[in-house]
């Protein structure tokens, strides 16, 4: 079988240095934005991680192969190209031994940034409990991954086109802390405030460095979810946003979407419903978390936090 999982060499080196790299996810990218507009957030990203003081390490799966720290050429083949499968937990073996091009989602992602012993890793928004669980059990796998796998995720919370209150409990379950980012409330993806408190709070990148370091000095094995919400002017209206959320959860009721094509349909209709206006909320707020957790990172580094030692026996 062919190499399952490959970290780049400069990404390795720089987590056996003790540097600060980040992770950064590709099904955000690939399927949250059209082409060229992904090659555009893809390159945000990457500078924004530098700018701040960071290594960038994008995660996908090409032609088969785990691989965590994509070259920029690599970036671009799953943010155009056509076939490319989104990857959760589950799909990750099959991705493998097929040999195909993928994009992460949060879930995988945490997984190769744990096994290359990458600590911090910036995303748009955590997938959760879909609305109208109660019909179609319909529970994000990052939720799970959250509550096994020690990696803090830089989020601006989760979209409400999710129940947002019941993720909450489903965090709150599995043991994963929910930080505000100098906030008290969760953000909601498009708006800085969901009205729902969090049950934590840090006011910089030191503290959040501090209760990450605390939680592997203590052993456990849980994922944190720092919440960062959109910078203040790029906000979009909350009576809008949630009217187009409400057609597209409709739409995709009467459609009969669900799985994993429910995430991307939803943020889709939402787009269409929007204007350009959601895609440019969602670049910012990405380009923004991808800043701050490198600025964890760099927090995480001067409290000489170890990254995870590398597992054994990888090339
Ligand atoms: N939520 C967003 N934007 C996204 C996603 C979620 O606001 O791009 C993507 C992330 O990659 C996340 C995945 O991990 O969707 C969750 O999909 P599902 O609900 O099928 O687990
Ligand atoms: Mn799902």
């Amino acid at each position: 079988m062919e190499t399952v999982f490959r970290i780049a060499d400069e990404v390795r080196d720089a987590i056996s240095a003790g540097a600060p790299v980040v992770a950064l996810e590709t099904t955000a990218v690939a399927h949250g934005f059209p082409s060229p507009r992904s090659l555009e957030v893809a390159s945000g990203l990457d500078r924004a991680v530098r700018e701040h003081g960071a290594l960038p390490a994008f995660v996908g799966v090409l032609a088969g192969t785990v691989t965590v720290g994509l070259e920029r050429a690599e970036v671009e083949r799953l943010a155009t190209g056509s076939g490319v499968m989104k990857v959760s937990r589950r799909d990750l073996a099959a991705a493998a031994a097929t040999g195909r091009d993928g994009a992460t989602t949060v879930a995988a992602t945490m997984i190769a940034a744990h096994r290359a012993g990458i600590a911090v890793f910036a995303t748009g928004g955590i997938g959760g409990v879909h609305r109208g669980v109660d019909e179609t059990l319909d529970i994000s796998a990052d939720l799970e991954e959250l509550g096994r796998t020690p990696v803090a995720v830089v989020c601006a919370g989760a979209k409400s086109i999710l129940d947002l209150p019941r993720t909450m409990e489903y965090l709150e379950t599995r043991g994963v802390p929910v930080v505000g980012y100098d906030t008290d409330t969760l953000p909601a993806f498009y708006v800085r405030e969901s009205g729902i408190a969090v049950p934590h709070r840090v006011d910089d990148a030191e503290a959040a460095a501090r209760l990450i370091a605390a939680q592997r000095a203590l052993g456990l094995t849980a994922g944190i979810v720092v919440a960062n919400p959109l910078p203040e002017g790029e906000a979009l209206d909350p009576v809008r946003i949630e009217a187009a959320i409400e057609g597209a959860v409709g739409s995709a009721r009467a459609a009969g979407i669900g799985g994993k094509e429910l995430t991307p349909y939803l943020l889709d209709r939402v787009a269409e419903a929007t204007g350009g206006e959601s895609l440019a909320a969602n670049a910012a707020l990405l380009v923004n978390n991808a800043g701050v957790a490198a600025d964890i990172t760099v927090a995480l580094a001067g409290l000489g936090v170890e990254n995870a030692p590398l597992p054994r026996g990888e090339g």
